[in-house]
């Protein structure tokens, strides 16, 4: 009798303690999923912010210099114009923005937010150029009115059409077709942007998808994944692409 009950009583706490570490598991996986969407979340604000304020200081660049500055392709904030990339990360000393130590380190400052911009033939924004017949020495030789001229040009009827070699977009899969950077480039931009937030595929590049062949050093692909694409559980960037009609509607008169 004493043995049954004995047995019996070992039986059941086994089972207690089973259960109880089931319930506990559960409660664990569930905080660390919480903790892990609402930081995700933080980061996510705190990129777009980066993102719209690097926007911003690209606009500020371009009404002070009348053109935009190249891509960084050496990671030391500086712009690289010398080659002929089109893609890096945002040259954040050209544009006077804080150095990317003083950026916030959880999305490693503005060093990891990928920037493209287009430096096609005839209309390379990168470039200073006189577009509006002046001669050097006139007080309209090489002007804002010359980007906007530009720009204008770019928008023009007879314009270059979608330039593969120049950074665009795809397909968000949804409203603007498949995501397939070589059967469906969707539009060029001006600049585009692209903020990694986290490495939601896990495959150590915080940047997801078609955003990681887009590579630092400009060697990589041009494409970028569409600004409306949606996050899932293998993609978590941002995409901010201005293009050339709304950088024209932002520089002042
Ligand atoms: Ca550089
Ligand atoms: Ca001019
Ligand atoms: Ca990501
Ligand atoms: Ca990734």
């Amino acid at each position: 009798m004493k043995n049954r009950r004995s047995g019996k009583q070992m039986g059941f706490s086994l089972v207690e303690v089973a259960v109880a570490l089931v319930i506990l598991g559960v409660i664990f996986g569930a905080t660390v999923q919480v903790y892990h969407s609402v930081n995700e979340s933080k980061l996510r604000s705190q990129t777009q912010t980066e993102m719209e304020k690097v926007a911003k200081a690209l606009v500020g660049f371009a009404e002070q210099y009348y053109r935009l500055p190249c891509p960084d392709t050496t990671q030391d904030g500086v712009e690289n114009c010398g080659g002929t990339a089109v893609t890096g990360t945002v040259p954040f000393h050209t544009l006077g923005l804080f150095t990317s130590s003083q950026a916030s380190d959880v999305i490693k400052g503005h060093q990891n937010i990928l920037y493209g911009v287009y430096r096609g033939t005839g209309e390379d924004l990168t470039e200073l150029t006189e577009e509006t017949g002046d001669a050097p020495g006139d007080q309209n030789y090489q002007t804002l009115g010359d980007l906007k001229q530009k720009l204008m040009d770019y928008l023009g009827s007879s314009g270059p059409g979608l330039v593969s070699s120049q950074p665009y977009v795809t397909g968000d899969q949804r409203n603007t077709g498949d995501e397939d950077c070589s059967g469906n480039r969707v539009a060029n931009g001006a600049f585009i942007l692209a903020g990694a937030v986290t490495d939601a595929n896990g495959d150590g590049n915080d940047f997801d998808g078609v955003n990681e062949g887009v590579t630092p050093d400009g060697g990589g692909s041009v494409c970028f994944a569409s600004p409306t694409r949606q996050s899932d559980a293998d993609y978590n960037d941002l995409v901010r692409l201005m293009s050339f009609s709304e950088l024209l509607g932002q520089l002042s008169n």
